[in-house]
């Protein structure tokens, strides 16, 4: 696991040696590829100097990984993901490399700050939340466990949306991430492949005699391949992020332009490139966009050509590709890969169907990311069957096949056939992704132990009776290295001074710190860290005009995408009664309290955009009382992005996880704070219940209904105006809002968001409020007794090991993949003094 034969060395004069030719590395850079003198030089320019210096470190590694690869005949993981939220590379790049300290001093040396540089780079934000950054920290644990793998994905030109907040109100900006320049990517012109849309299917006898099918596309583009490479902590193993960009293909250009119709031409190529243009920012919910599905059609094609031809540069045909290749459907967003590996199989390489669909189910894995059903993607049948002629014959073929099974399994049962075919034909008639992936898999899984439970007995219950064996449940997991070592260091280092660094990629071994508990200078050093923390983020927020933030406070914090059935409403309905009590009594024995809140809406999100005015206004009103002063205050932070999570975590003594239960499939954030010190105030909801069960339930703060709550009561009929009446505090905030005491006495502008709590809240909000509330009255108690606080925090993080995304990845390889690692050892050690004598 440890990097073998580095030129790394702890001896001072290695040291002082590397951080010389560090330095003059900086200087190469901004001299040849800045092209700028250093007194002329940019912030930009100093940060892309530093990064190129740190990127030709890696290149070695990168460059012995492949060899490796094509040495030994390995399994490779294909990680297909619509999104890679992978955050800022130069930071955690230092820290897998172990460059951290010398950079940091050959920078300091050069007269820089690294803190200034690092801080600099704009974050690749190429997903939206919780499963795009799912799949960054996989792609940091299978290079850490030195599993060969590819990450394929869309090279987005804009990312997620920046957000501001304007009097209120979420603002959205373009996020041009491309624009400084991106150091830590590689383009590959060559590597570039074609792919088609719309046009017309036809059947062919070929010179053998065989009847064939084959697409006649009506519109062509070429996808470019962007790598970007992935290392692992301290190994030797650099993996690939291979992100596919759209471009006109050259001909178009030529064609128009020699017949004279240049303004034509120039708009097939912004049409082309439109593909590629921007990132769908919706937050589960579905919506069928063309667009969309082209962008899923596109990075899905362009990786399956690109397995098949690494594969075919191996091997004589596709027979052993499910021995060379396990790919991984990250929910259904790649899942047309299923009709279009049948495609290339059968069209291209004129395999039989059964050859091809053995080959096909053997290759793919699916993972279920939502039970949100307005989540699940289904494509209108004559949209795809316009975009994509052949994989809808493809698709009905797969289903036909598929339906005579069921009729055979079940005979008589048309229910159970209309159920599962993966055309819906209730109405308008769609294609049902989720089901298309399923039958298209051999392994499908949940990402937390009760989402996969849920999975069984309803959205998926018909294929798990078919197939009992085929679901499984990964309950997802977090990098330590990004969201300890580097987001918290000085919680890593009081945790390695006290337990060694062997936790960084065994994250069980934190169980070390249990006994620690009873250890008073242990603690103290524990509660320092945590004060150190929140001092830094006041130290940001305090200026002249707006609330300077009290570190001594209990710091509150949900910060994840806004969403009804996060209830980030319900949060507010607490803060709106804990103000009005402490308007009414200034005595309530509470402890003050910071709320914080970030997160961003789906641009089209009406209501989800209201809870952000909600909470601004609110915040407005709360934090300019001088009555509750030093006792309560509100932040919104916006553009909350993996950069700003990097802060928010390590200082955070509370983590809201408070969805009603059923809705989170696993939550990561809840991860993240509890590895960090936080204790939990949150429903038995995902990967709530397993963290709960971990750190036992006397360490975790559990309010509401579990689901079987929530069935029986939507079952019984649930009124929230019942409980509305009956409920002097909750009745008493909501009023508050109403009335317009947040809005300047506008009774109108929040109308939307309390006529959906009275008369539907979906979310039963109202339902769990009381018991929330004492929850949180409990809380308030137990961080007024800061030996007791710690203690919990400290078991909290002490027991998070199951939550390392190592475990995670682990589980994925032993129960899914069939793979194993391929430990790269530095056989090339640098370029001949002669240079190469080129084949
Ligand atoms: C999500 C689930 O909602 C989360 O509960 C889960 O932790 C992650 C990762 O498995 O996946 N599914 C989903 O569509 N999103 C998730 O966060 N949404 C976004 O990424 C915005």
């Amino acid at each position: 696991m440890t990097r073998t034969n580095t030129t790394d060395c702890n001896s001072h004069t290695n040291d002082s040696n590397n951080i010389k030719k560090l330095k003059r590395g900086f200087a190469y850079k901004l001299f040849y590829q800045q092209g700028v003198w250093p007194q002329n030089a940019s912030l930009n320019d100093y940060y892309l100097a530093v990064s190129y210096t740190v990127r030709d470190r890696m290149q070695k590694m990168f460059l012995n990984s492949i060899r490796a690869l094509q040495e030994k005949d390995s399994k490779i993981v294909g990680y297909l993901s619509a999104e890679f939220l992978m955050g800022p590379h130069l930071h955690n790049n230092l820290i897998n490399l172990g460059l951290y300290d010398q950079v940091s001093r050959a920078v300091e040396e050069s007269g820089l700050d690294i803190k200034q540089i690092i801080d600099h780079e704009e974050e690749p934000g190429l997903g939206n939340g919780g499963l795009g950054r799912l799949a960054a920290c996989y792609l940091d644990s299978l290079a850490t466990l030195q599993i060969p793998a590819i990450g394929y994905g869309i090279r987005y030109e804009f990312g997620m949306f920046d957000q501001e907040i304007e009097n209120g109100w979420q603002k959205e900006l373009g996020d041009r991430w491309l624009h400084p320049g991106n150091p830590w990517e590689f383009k590959k012109a060559h590597m570039a492949v074609e792919i088609g849309s719309g046009g017309y299917t036809e059947r062919y006898t070929d010179d053998h005699g065989n009847l064939r099918v084959r697409w006649v596309p009506a519109r062509m583009v070429k996808g470019i391949p962007y790598d970007t490479p992935v290392i692992g902590y301290r190994v030797n193993n650099v993996n690939l992020l291979r992100l596919w960009s759209a471009e006109a293909p050259k001909s178009f250009d030529f064609d128009d332009f020699n017949v004279g119709d240049y303004q034509g031409a120039v708009h097939e190529k912004i049409m082309a490139e439109t593909i590629t243009k921007v990132l769908y920012p919706n937050d589960e919910q579905f919506r069928g966009k063309e667009l969309r599905l082209l962008q899923q059609y596109f990075f899905v094609s362009c990786s399956m050509q690109d397995m098949v031809r690494i594969h075919l540069f191996q091997f004589p045909n596709l027979d052993n590709f499910p021995d060379k290749f396990a790919v991984q459907l990250n929910d259904t967003h790649p899942a047309i890969a299923v009709p279009e590996f049948m495609r290339l199989l059968i069209d291209v390489h004129h395999y039989s169907w059964e050859q091809a669909w053995d080959i096909v189910t053997h290759t793919f894995a699916y993972t279920n990311h939502t039970l949100l059903p307005e989540a699940l993607e289904k494509w209108s049948v004559d949209m795809l069957g316009r975009l994509l002629p052949r994989h809808l014959e493809i698709i009905y073929e797969i289903n036909s096949r598929f339906l005579d099974l069921i009729r055979i399994k079940y005979p008589g049962d048309v229910d159970v056939v209309r159920r599962m075919s993966i055309i819906d034909e209730s109405g308008e008639r769609y294609v049902r992704m989720a089901h298309l992936a399923c039958i298209g898999s051999h392994a499908i899984n949940g990402v937390a132990e009760l989402h996969t439970r849920l999975l069984k007995n309803h959205t998926l219950a018909d294929f798990h009776r078919l197939w009992p064996d085929k679901l499984t449940n990964v309950t997802n997991g977090v990098t330590p290295r990004r969201w300890m070592v580097l987001s918290n260091p000085r919680l890593a280092r009081l945790i390695s001074s006290a337990i060694g660094d062997g936790w960084i990629t065994d994250l069980y071994k934190l169980r070390k710190l249990e006994p620690l508990v009873d250890d008073p200078a242990f603690c103290e050093k524990w509660q320092q860290v945590k004060f150190e923390n929140k001092q830094d983020i006041c130290a940001m927020f305090s200026c002249d005009c707006g609330p300077v933030f009290n570190p001594y406070a209990l710091f509150d914090v949900q910060v994840k995408r806004i969403h009804e059935y996060k209830r980030q409403h319900l949060n507010l309905l607490h803060i709106v009664n804990l103000y009005h009590r402490l308007k009414n009594n200034p005595d309530l024995d509470v402890p003050p309290r910071t709320f914080i809140f970030g997160g961003k809406a789906a641009p089209g999100y009406t209501m989800a955009k209201l809870i952000i005015k909600l909470i601004n206004s609110v915040a407005d009103v709360v934090n300019s009382d001088p009555d509750v002063k030093n006792r309560l205050q509100i932040l919104f932070i916006p553009n909350f992005n993996v950069q700003i999570g990097h802060m928010l975590y390590p200082m955070a003594d509370l983590s809201e996880q408070i969805s009603l239960a059923g809705k989170e499939a696993s939550g990561t954030g809840n991860m993240k704070f509890s590895m960090n010190g936080a204790l939990t105030i949150g429903t038995l909801d995902g990967a709530n219940v397993e963290i709960r069960e971990e750190v036992a339930p006397e360490n975790f703060f559990l309010f509401g209904m579990d689901v079987n709550a929530v069935e029986d009561l939507r079952r019984a009929g649930y009124n929230p105006q019942t409980i509305y009446n009956q409920n002097e505090g909750l009745k008493a905030a909501i009023n508050l809002i109403a009335m317009g005491h947040f809005s300047h006495g506008d009774q109108e502008l929040f109308r939307p968001l309390i006529d959906s709590l009275l008369y539907h809240d979906p979310y039963m909000v109202l339902a769990d409020y009381q018991s929330y509330v004492e929850c949180q009255q409990k809380v308030g108690e137990v961080f007024q007794d800061p030996g007791r606080w710690t203690k919990m925090a400290i078991r909290n993080a002490a027991r998070m090991g199951k939550f390392s995304s190592d475990r995670s990845i682990a589980d994925y390889c032993r129960k899914v993949w069939k793979v194993k690692p391929l430990p790269v050892e530095l056989k090339l050690q640098r370029l001949p003094e002669n240079g190469f004598k080129f084949p």
